[in-house]
């Protein structure tokens, strides 16, 4: 089993559920009977052999009595000086979803783990992390409304904000950072795993829409 950020107590909490094959969430704090937070670790997506794409990080999902939910996530190791979209991925409903994609969820061999073959682990969109707008499906390639990494690779996001499904299904998700520079030029671009994007006429390159962190439950 994966690290996961979760306290004795909450992991005593765990293996009785996982023990009993139902869901259950890292829900390592209970700031009140109101608020629910989960912490899970980010970890990279995409095989070690793919280079720029070692990245870690650690992302915090609370609830709020208002009917609002907070999203934090902190990594390092991205594409540096460039946005990264960002996704609560999950099965909307009762349903849990199959945890993270690994570098054996590259089914056609190409070497890179694409958001379609991550799709059966994290299943779909249900929350676009934006930094301002917008937070439905609708905004998933919105880069200009994602947290840019700074010359460090470093990535900071934080938001506060209303979206009915990501509340509804905050225990079950999957945290997805996307964004691999492949061949380390500061873009994305064709050159970077030399596939043609995954919307046609997006004008978003393949490299930009790769998952390259992944944490949340189930993993
Ligand atoms: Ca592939
Ligand atoms: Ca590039
Ligand atoms: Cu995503």
């Amino acid at each position: 089993m994966k690290f996961r950020l979760v306290t004795a107590a909450a992991a005593v909490t765990a293996s009785t559920f996982a023990a009993s094959g139902a869901a259950f969430a890292a829900h390592d704090t209970n700031p009140s009977d109101r608020v629910d937070s989960y912490a899970y670790a980010l970890t990279a997506v995409q095989s070690s052999s793919v280079p720029n794409a070692a990245a870690s990080g650690t992302t915090r999902i609370t609830t709020l009595p208002n009917g609002k939910i907070r999203v934090q996530v902190t990594a390092d190791g991205l594409a540096p000086g460039l946005p990264h979209a960002m996704h609560l991925h999950g099965v909307d409903g009762a349903a849990t979803d199959n945890g993270c994609p690994g570098p054996g969820a590259d089914t056609d061999g190409d070497g890179f783990v694409s958001v379609p073959e991550g799709g059966p682990f994290y299943g779909g969109i249900l929350t676009s992390l934006t930094t301002t707008g917008d937070t439905t499906a609708s905004s998933a390639l919105a880069l200009d409304r994602y947290a840019v990494a700074d010359e460090t690779g470093h990535l900071s996001y934080s938001r506060t904000f209303r979206n009915d499904s990501g509340l509804a299904n905050a225990d079950t998700v999957q945290v997805v950072v996307h964004g691999v520079d492949v061949d380390g030029d500061g873009t994305y671009s064709l050159t970077d795993a030399g596939e043609a994007p995954l919307v046609p006429g997006s004008g978003i390159p393949f490299s930009a829409t790769m998952p390259a962190l992944c944490g949340g439950i189930a993993n």
